[in-house]
């Protein structure tokens, strides 16, 4: 990937981190407000069902008190004195009366000879319904009326009683309109023909159109279904004050997503060019592990562990950036960068503990590379470096090319310098692979040395490896020793060196001076004591 692909991943990365929580909420709020106004319809259309089946069932029980009195002459005094009664006794009926062939006989207000309009339609139960009719002694009242064909008594309701819902709110609509003809029998605000449509045989129906949301409730007793609409406006104020909450939310979240990608997208993009920058300020240093002599306890060498401290203070660790530069092809200038620091620091070292030695460590483009030959000769030449005071260790992820690495550990080892598998038991390499390759010494693993004195089953592989190194005649060296049961067990079974905090940890150049010119005989009174413990360069605590 090239740089430019790179900062265009990030920046479309970081766009969608932080647009796609905001258009989550978004979507949400508006859920959220559409479901609400959605319920609203619902409830209103179920309240004008209810009041609607209130009034019918009180005009139905008007018609069958009416049908039982059998009066013979239904205008009759006492015929009409029972109107009157029925009447008040109803709180949705307000009048009662008596029509024969669209004329109002008369009602609970006296004897009549109205002519009335034609019914409007009649139900399937058998009831002829007329809108709107204006009923004498009331005048300028308009009612809807219900007459039942059978016996031609009539009941009016007031047709604002049923629908006087929700009656403040001009934008919602409301109405009751008859199954399956769709004629609106009441209703208040827009209503439109083809929402019956979306009813069909069901007992309820909701939907929205693009300007109202419709929820529509059937009677389960008359031929008739409620309807209550809202406009689509009212989701869009609903989600204004949803969206006023939850897209903040989402907004910090999208920013925090979006620094998040930024962070790991500077890491990933800057940290070669970091390293570059860092190779030319030398921002490295070396900290020394002693490698300790398991039978004497004496320090008999180090490793050499790269350290990369940025200006800022700040300690980056090997296992990130060693990576890094192994992809990006820096490896081979970070090992030369160690070897110039041991050319300056390890030169007083062999001369004054001219059997000590100094590790360093080696990637598969060092060992693969004539350069590294180059490098350590220029190294050995200015430390005075001799025979076994420099060990490279290999890694087995280091050795793919085999016949290219073989020539090169070849003549490393041609020039004095020992030669160290690492990591030893982490790789896939074979007993017989590892046969073919020029080693002084294994480094058994410290996940292994973990695994000592546990009852894990892998605890058994040490003996393994230790048995694989004597057959090869490889030299051992533990790592990790943490304790000093796993230095005994160690040490019993022939295993000759050690490196780990049970001994020392990492140190600088000072420490590793310091610790070694205060040593002597004192370590091998420290060792019979219990070990050398902790991080400490002053090693004798006898
Ligand atoms: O001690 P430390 O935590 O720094 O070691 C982490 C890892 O980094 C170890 O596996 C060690 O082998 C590796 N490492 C340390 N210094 C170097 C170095 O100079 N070159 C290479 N290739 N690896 C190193
Ligand atoms: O190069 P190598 O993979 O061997 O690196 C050794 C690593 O192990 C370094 O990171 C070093 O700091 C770490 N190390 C060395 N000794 C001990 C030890 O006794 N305990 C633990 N936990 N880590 C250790
Ligand atoms: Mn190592």
């Amino acid at each position: 990937m090239n740089k430019a692909t790179a900062v265009t991943l990030t920046v479309v990365l970081g766009l969608v981190a932080i647009s796609v929580p905001i258009a989550i909420a978004i979507h949400l709020a508006w859920k959220q407000a559409f479901n609400q106004e959605m319920e609203l319809a619902s409830s209103i259309a179920q309240d004008i069902l209810r009041r609607n089946h209130a009034s019918l069932d009180q005009v139905r029980a008007v018609f069958h008190e009416l049908a039982a009195a059998q009066a013979s002459d239904p205008c009759s005094d006492e015929n009409r004195r029972l109107m009157a009664k029925l009447d008040l006794g109803s709180e949705h009926v307000q009048a009662i009366g008596y029509i024969k062939d669209n004329v109002l006989r008369c009602s609970s207000f006296g004897r009549h000879k109205t002519v009335v309009s034609a019914p409007a339609y009649e139900t399937s139960y058998g009831a002829e319904i007329r809108l709107a009719l204006e009923f004498p002694l009331l005048p300028g009242k308009k009612f809807l009326v219900v007459t039942d064909k059978a016996t031609g008594y009539t009941a009016a309701v007031h047709p604002n009683l049923p629908i006087d819902v929700f009656a403040e709110d001009p934008d919602i609509s409301v109405g009751l309109f008859s199954v399956p003809s769709g004629r609106l029998i009441l209703g208040r605000g827009n209503f439109q023909q083809q929402w019956m449509g979306h009813l069909g045989d069901a007992e309820q129906a909701q939907f929205s159109d693009t300007q109202s949301l419709v929820a529509i409730q059937r009677s389960s007793r008359y031929a008739f279904a409620a309807f209550a609409s809202v406009p689509t406006a009212k989701v869009y104020q609903g989600l204004v004050q949803a969206a006023l909450v939850l897209v903040p939310i989402g907004v910090a979240a999208g920013v925090a997503l979006g620094f998040a990608v930024r962070y790991l997208a500077m890491q990933q993009l800057a940290l070669p060019a970091m390293l570059k920058v860092a190779l030319r300020r030398h921002e490295f240093f070396l900290n020394y592990q002693p490698i300790v002599d398991l039978q004497t306890g004496k320090w008999v060498g180090a490793e050499a562990l790269i350290r990369w401290r940025r200006p800022n203070g700040e300690l980056v660790r090997p296992d990130l950036f060693i990576a890094v530069a192994e992809e990006a092809g820096l490896i081979q200038r970070v090992t030369q960068r160690v070897m110039t620091i041991l050319g300056s620091e390890a030169g007083e070292l062999f001369e004054r503990y001219p059997d000590f030695h100094i590790a360093v460590n080696l990637s598969a483009a060092d060992l693969e590379s004539q350069a590294t030959i180059e490098g350590l000769r220029c190294l050995a030449r200015e430390t005075a470096a001799r025979h076994g005071n420099l060990l490279i260790e290999a890694t087995e992820r280091g050795l793919m090319r085999a016949e290219v690495v073989k020539e090169i550990l070849g003549e490393i080892r041609s020039m004095g310098v020992q030669t160290a598998i690492d990591d030893f038991g982490t790789g896939y390499s074979s007993l017989s692979y590892l046969e073919s390759f020029e080693f002084d010494y294994l480094k058994i693993d410290k996940s292994f040395v973990d695994t000592l004195g546990k009852d894990a089953a892998t605890s058994q592989v040490v003996p393994h490896i230790i048995e694989m190194a004597k057959s090869l005649k490889l030299e051992m060296i533990a790592e990790g020793v943490e304790t000093e049961a796993q230095a005994q067990f160690l040490r019993e079974r022939g295993v000759q060196f050690a490196q780990g905090w049970l001994f020392a940890k990492p140190m600088s150049f000072e420490q590793l001076i310091a610790g070694l010119s205060a040593s002597g005989a004192s370590q091998e009174c420290a060792l019979q004591n219990g070990g050398m413990r902790g991080d400490a360069p002053e090693v004798a605590r006898a």
